[in-house]
């Protein structure tokens, strides 16, 4: 009896001292941690930025290890920063995104090989089809080759497609027609063919939309190239959640026999007049753009909870065709709708406030598995 009361008073002692020397740490190991929750159902993932590859904060490297067991790098493998000059291409961030995978057993997932923007700024001076198909053959194979065996997925080809289901006018749909999803796949292939392979997009729950990537997905099928799954990305608006086209594009999908994946989560909480993710497109801001800069509403933060409650419940649902789902931000003060489509908003659309405290929309999506 007394040896085991002097062990408790160590240990007790040893885990005030760690709270006293890790105060943000210690915490986050209290937190329930989500992919350990969805360990049996489907991986969860979180983009990353620049600070959090780097470890610059020893507090954040920890909560993202105890969270997330893949990861998509926000911006470092786009074509713009991976791929800057003709002939030179910067691998270092990348290569530390791979290194930060290894250490912390997250799977990484490459985003993006064929993308019509953030492209490199030279491409604006080509004009002629040749040098573009150079570009196109000589980025794949270059950037695929690198991450073979490395990177767990590539998303090869993202944002292909207009919401009507056709295929976007890019600099690679001018140049090099439409079969040019099937070729960047088929380069794909053959510089890493350890790698799965996806088609990303946003709204491709959208019923056109999902049409047109349908005819994409089996046009790359048709020509005995490998596609492995498709990305909807999932930039939704609390209270607006399209459920029923979600179910229905899971069902659609997996019925070609590729694998269903949520790659860019988030859940728009702040006046907006359009739905999407095009990154080209902007609004102009008023009095009434930014209004919780105090805080969200607890009508707000219900139905972003009551929300987030459903979408995994769906994805609980079909989770022998749903393999992923990535949040496109740790949490609310790393996502990308602080700043688009007005900068400088607050915007609270993650599972996580901007100290990596739970919200309500955490406490209902791991009660799930209670
Ligand atoms: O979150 C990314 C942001 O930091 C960049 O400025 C932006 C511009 O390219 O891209 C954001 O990520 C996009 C992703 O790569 C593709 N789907 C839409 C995402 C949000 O715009």
């Amino acid at each position: 009896m007394h040896f085991n009361k002097h062990v408790f008073t160590i240990s007790a002692a040893a885990l005030l001292l760690a709270n006293l020397l890790l105060p943000d740490a210690a915490f986050a190991q209290k937190i329930p941690s989500l992919k350990d929750a969805f360990r049996k159902d489907f991986g969860i993932g979180t983009c990353l930025n620049n600070a959090q590859i780097e470890e610059r904060d020893p507090a954040t490297t920890a909560f993202i290890a105890s969270q997330f067991n893949m990861a998509t790098p926000e911006n470092i493998m786009k074509s713009a920063l991976i791929h800057p000059k003709w002939d030179t291409y910067d691998f270092t961030m990348g290569d530390k995104l791979i290194e930060f995978g290894k250490k912390h057993k997250i799977k990484i997932n490459g985003h993006t090989l064929i993308w019509h923007s953030q492209l490199p700024s030279f491409i604006r001076g080509i004009k002629s089809a040749d040098s573009i198909r150079t570009f196109f053959t000589d980025h794949i194979k270059t950037v695929a080759g690198h991450y073979n065996g490395k990177v767990y997925s590539w998303d090869v080809v993202n944002e292909a497609l207009n919401e009507d289901g056709t295929m976007r006018k890019s600099v690679f749909l001018q140049h090099l027609g439409d079969d040019f999803v099937t070729e960047a796949f088929r380069l794909a292939q053959q510089a890493a063919p350890k790698t799965e392979l996806y088609y990303n997009d946003y709204n491709n729950e959208q019923p056109k939309k999902r049409a047109g990537c349908i005819e994409l997905i089996k046009k790359i099928k048709a020509a005995g190239v490998r596609i492995d799954g498709v990305g909807i990305q999932g930039h939704w608006h609390v209270g607006k959640v399209p459920f029923q086209d979600i179910e229905e594009s899971i069902l659609q999908y997996a019925a070609l026999g590729v694998k269903v994946m949520f790659t860019e989560l988030d859940i728009e909480v702040l006046p907006r007049n359009f739905q999407g993710a095009d990154v080209g497109a902007r609004m102009t801001a008023n009095e009434q753009s930014n209004p919780y800069t105090a805080g969200l509403p607890d009508s707000v933060q219900q139905q972003l909870a009551a929300d987030y409650e459903a979408l995994f419940k769906l994805f609980l649902k079909h989770k022998d065709k749903v393999t992923r789902v990535t949040f496109w931000g740790v949490n609310d003060g790393d996502s990308w709708l602080n700043g688009w489509p007005i900068r400088g908003r607050t915007n609270y659309p993650l599972l996580f406030d901007r100290n990596n405290q739970p919200k309500p929309a955490f406490e209902k999506v791991i009660a799930l598995k209670k």
